[in-house]
């Protein structure tokens, strides 16, 4: 179908009449990227199927379950992984017709809020490009992500609805339904061979599997994402239709849109058991009817939790081993314990997940007693080798003051554990999970994030790709290590100034869009300084914002103040309970508006909030980047993704050394990164021991003092919107060391703005080392690590 001109130009007009019944040249944009993405499925099935043949011969299989899959677009991706971008670019185009334009037809599949849920996309197309049978387990949910609207600088959300027009590329597989049991009760049955226990009066819903093909770079490998959306189950009696109709669906309707903060509400923890119920139990149909012997579950089959959302994956499957296949709990636990592994991605306490058991047991009362049983039987074990430390018991309890800890049962029902990035891991083992290191040292490990680089590089930054190939070769499109070729081109002036130019041309893409979105003219020519992730006062969008207004009034007060013109540009989303968030958000649109309209600063200082961040958008912002703001206060930001997708675009860190921001300047080494501010020691230590005077800051800075003024003093609003921002860092002692680390990351700032205008020789040699040193970044790296040392594949 893909192999010859004629043939495919035929077939695609064809299919596009036949479907719609309409002429090719009356058809829309939107009829031919569907007409396009059937084809390529089609294209794909055969691949598909064999793919799946070779995974029944026998290896182990890995599953990775996660409550979020921030996939974006698939189209242009999947053509890429397939080697056929550039020859259909080419044949549409003989119709008139341009691929890009098809490709923004296609809605982001936003099942994901930030950085969980897209490391967990880029897995999948690691996984699938190293040919590694690792499949993905999700929920469907009908609405994604929320779309975020800007209203006058407030943010409104409105539902999102990426299945409006039926989506291309899932394959509905109703033959392969689950019923998946809430409520009801648990009977016991004494039998001569042991008690039995059963699980009567339950409600059940069904799970609905929707698989989507995961197509790996070259096209031999095409894993599965299955997706599993809630219906109404025929096991379930209906008294009240409606209500029960309602119940069942609202399971897979939204997903939750909060960021690393846990909500704590029933319908989440149905929407965590309907995944890990019908993922599991697919699972074990599928190792079974494979022949498989279960006793040897654990040597075929690896299951990951993303985070603790799926942990009761692991009383799910003992209870199937137990109740359903009659093993003795030592067997079931021994093959449990082999086949988990765990990932954490958070030290902050409010995203620690605890559920009251005066929510969990009604609802899962099998699952509540196994897992009260598990907790049983390892406080015995903690008992055995901690005799008389009862407060040291309590602490690693699963359940306690009527609780149960999800990461508990997770690191208990677990072999391996995992940080995603060194310091990250180094404050589980050493501080946030020290009682469980000391306890079993040899589960815990670090597995550094990484991000796919044919998203990130080749997909976004096609320009940028094709520079690096006429230099170094296409190696470096299969293996990201190969990018470390371009080292020696750091003195290369010519190859230097194509550099630039592909920058340019991307930053000038951007500021077309700009234009469009925000009515913004922006200097392309400007310092691109760019700050897009999640909304968390973690992150601190706040010190940045405050950064751009301390600089407004420096401009102000000294018009022979000299800066290199900047545009900063943001993108963010908060969760729609997080009023603080929300009103930073409101607060860069304030500061937006006093600079962008400024005689005094027109030029010098642009800022722009680019709605409704998003992959598709990130695809567009990332590659036209001169600075990656990656600003979190130390100790706090887990990892982050963003940063190794900057770098690899050839943007320059300005970064606390947080996550694997530590990693990136390990590679890029101290002259191509910008440091600055607290440690995460330093950090820890003020968090402990106290010593931090917010005030002081604001009493001996007059720039911070003026700058906070303003925040209250009608210079940005009359209406007192920014008095809790004000307040939270006087008041509350600003808890994210905002004013303390203020003044090394203004000088730090000022810095790259000298070197970006006096020294572009350094400036362009920076960006070479930054690119050159990405390559470990790829997540294709991670995978591997995690396929050796925790799957064993
Ligand atoms: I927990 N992360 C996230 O996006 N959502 C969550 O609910 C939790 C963690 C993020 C971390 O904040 C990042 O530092 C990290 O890079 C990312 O997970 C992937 O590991």
């Amino acid at each position: 179908m893909f192999s010859d001109k004629k043939a495919f130009q035929e077939s695609f007009k064809k299919r596009l009449e036949q479907s719609y019944s309409i002429s090719f040249q009356d058809s829309t944009r939107a009829q031919q990227f569907v007409t396009l993405s059937n084809m390529v499925r089609e294209h794909i099935s055969s691949e598909w199927i064999e793919t799946n043949e070779r995974y029944r011969k026998g290896n182990k299989q890995v599953y990775y379950l996660s409550i979020e899959f921030l996939l974006g677009r698939l189209l242009g991706q999947n053509l890429i992984n397939l080697g056929l971008y550039e020859t259909l670019e080419t044949w549409l185009a003989d119709l008139n017709i341009p691929l890009d334009e098809l490709e923004e037809i296609e809605p982001d599949a936003a099942l994901g809020n930030g950085g969980l849920g897209r490391l967990a996309a880029c897995f999948l197309d690691s996984l699938a490009s190293l040919n590694l049978p690792g499949h993905g387990c999700g929920i469907r949910y009908k609405h994604g992500l929320f779309e975020q609207k800007m209203v006058d600088g407030f943010q409104m959300e409105l539902p999102e609805n990426w299945l409006r027009y039926g989506y291309v590329w899932e394959v509905r597989k109703s033959d392969l339904s689950v019923d998946v049991p809430f409520w009801g009760s648990v009977d016991v049955i004494e039998r001569k061979e042991g008690t039995k226990f059963r699980h009567v009066d339950a409600e059940y819903v069904r799970a609905v599997p929707h698989d989507m093909p995961v197509v790996g770079y070259g096209g031999e490998t095409i894993n599965t994402l299955r997706l599993w959306s809630a219906e109404m189950s025929t096991m379930t009696p209906m008294h009240d239709v409606l209500k029960y109709k309602r119940e069942t669906e609202a399971i897979s309707e939204f997903l939750y849109p909060d960021d690393s903060n846990d909500e704590g509400k029933i319908l989440r923890l149905k929407q965590q058991y309907f995944l890990v119920s019908a993922s599991i139990r697919s699972i074990l149909r599928r190792f079974l009817s494979n022949g498989g012997e279960l006793k040897e579950l654990h040597k075929h089959v690896a299951i990951h939790i993303n985070d603790t959302h799926p942990v009761l994956a692991i009383p799910e499957l003992m209870r199937l081993l137990l109740d359903e296949y009659q093993l003795s709990w030592d067997e079931a636990w021994h093959i449990t314990e082999r086949t988990f592994a765990y990932t954490n991605h958070t030290t902050l306490s409010e995203a620690l997940e605890r559920w009251p058991i005066r929510i969990f047991k009604p609802l899962l009362p099998r699952i509540f007693m196994i897992v009260e049983e598990i907790n049983e039987r390892f406080c015995k074990r903690l008992w055995e080798e901690y005799p008389g430390e009862w407060g040291r018991i309590e602490k690693m309890a699963i359940v306690a003051n009527g609780e149960v800890r999800m990461a508990h049962l997770a690191i208990a029902g677990s072999h391996s554990i995992n940080g995603v990035a060194w310091l990250h891991t180094e404050i589980l083992k050493n501080r946030e999970m020290n009682d469980f290191y000391q306890f079993q040292p040899e589960k815990f490990n670090n597995k550094t994030n990484g991000i796919t680089h044919r998203r990130w590089l080749l997909k976004a930054n096609p320009e940028l790709t094709s520079l690096l190939t006429e230099t170094i070769g296409d190696g470096f499109q299969k293996d990201a290590a190969e990018l470390s070729k371009l080292a020696p081109y750091a003195d290369d002036s010519a190859f230097l100034q194509k550099l630039w130019d592909v920058k340019t041309k991307r930053k000038e893409i951007l500021a077309k869009r700009i234009f469009e979105q925000n009515g913004v003219k922006v200097d392309p020519s400007s310092i691109f300084d760019v700050q897009v992730k999640r909304l968390h006062a973690y992150k601190r969008q706040l010190l940045n914002v405050l950064h751009i207004l301390a600089l407004y009034n420096k401009v102000k007060a000294d018009s022979s103040y000299q800066m290199a013109p900047r545009t900063f540009i943001f993108g963010a989303k908060a969760s729609p309970g997080y009023f603080y968030a929300k009103r930073i958000i409101k607060l860069i649109h304030s500061v937006a508006d006093l600079v962008n309209n400024d005689p005094a600063t027109k030029g010098l200082i642009t800022v722009v909030f680019m709605e409704n961040y998003r992959v598709s958008l990130a695809e567009d912002i990332i590659p036209a980047a001169d600075i990656s703001e990656q600003i979190s206060t130390a100790s706090k930001e887990a990892s982050g993704t963003g940063n190794m997708k900057f770098m690899m675009n050839g943007a320059i860190t300005m970064g606390t050394l947080d996550g694997a921001n530590v990693e990136i300047l390990e590679q890029t080494g101290p002259d191509n990164i910008f440091i600055f501010g607290l440690k995460a020691e330093e950090v820890m230590s003020y968090d402990k021991e106290g010593g931090y005077r917010s005030m002081d800051y604001y009493h001996h800075d007059p720039l911070i003092r003026r700058t906070l003024d303003q925040l209250v003093d009608g210079t940005l609003d009359d209406k007192g919107l920014f008095g809790v921002i004000y307040d939270s860092l006087l008041g509350e002692n600003d808890q994210y060391f905002v004013l303390k680390d203020f003044e090394s990351y203004r000088k730090t700032q000022e810095e790259a703005g000298r070197i970006y205008a006096e020294d572009q020789a350094r400036w362009r040699k920076m960006m070479v080392n930054n690119i050159s040193g990405s390559g470990i970044f790829s997540s294709d790296r991670t995978i591997k690590e995690y396929a050796k040392e925790i799957w064993n594949i």
